[in-house]
């Protein structure tokens, strides 16, 4: 016997949960990305594709982010790619900086996938949730992000991520 309780999969469409405001649920698409904090980007990069065999996918820097990133493809899925985002900081005064200081390596933050990511915004929001950015950044391989604050998501540092179209 499992240890266990299995949920039974139904056919039907998960249906939205429907807030007292009617916001439309739910918001996420799939997991876009695990974003990682790593002191050294060449050599974590070869450890993920000697171990797991991943590969990357797309490689840059984001200055206003401060980090050097490496995004290893997962999977691709119907609504998206899912990727491993590795990242190193570019200063220590930025927050990966800042929490590699603190924690040293290891998960630093979730990407969801959104379809809107200004409609995923303010609904969230609306449920109390602060928003680190008040307005939608540029993310990795052209995508829109934005961050909600861990402090009100549980501790988990939260991205949501809306892709260039054909990526979404
Ligand atoms: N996960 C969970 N908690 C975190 C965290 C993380 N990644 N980063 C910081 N915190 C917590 C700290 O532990 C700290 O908690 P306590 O007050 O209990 O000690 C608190 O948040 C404040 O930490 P801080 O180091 O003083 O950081 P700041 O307040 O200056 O900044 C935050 C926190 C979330 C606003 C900042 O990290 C931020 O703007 N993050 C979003 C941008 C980002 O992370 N960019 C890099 C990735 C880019 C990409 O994915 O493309
Ligand atoms: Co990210």
């Amino acid at each position: 016997m499992p240890g266990y309780e299995a949920v039974t999969p139904t056919d039907a469409p998960p249906q939205p949960a429907q807030s007292v405001s009617e916001r439309p649920l739910p918001l996420f698409t799939r997991i876009d990305h695990v974003g990682i904090a790593v002191d050294d980007l060449d050599e974590s990069i070869a450890w993920y594709e000697t171990t797991y065999g991943l590969t990357v996918f797309s490689r840059e820097t984001n200055e206003q982010q401060g980090v050097d990133e490496a995004m290893l493809l997962v999977a691709h899925t119907p609504v998206g790619g899912s990727y491993v985002q590795l990242l190193k900081p570019t200063r220590e005064d930025s927050p990966v900086g800042k929490f590699l200081a603190r924690n040293g390596p290891g998960v630093h933050h979730i990407g969801y996938g959104v379809v809107d990511v200004e409609a995923a915004m303010r609904s969230i929001e609306q449920a109390g949730v602060r928003l680190v950015d008040a307005r939608p950044r540029h993310g990795s391989m052209g995508a829109s992000i934005a961050f909600l604050h861990p402090k009100d998501t549980g501790g988990v540092l939260t991205e949501l991520v809306q892709a260039v179209e054909g990526d979404a």
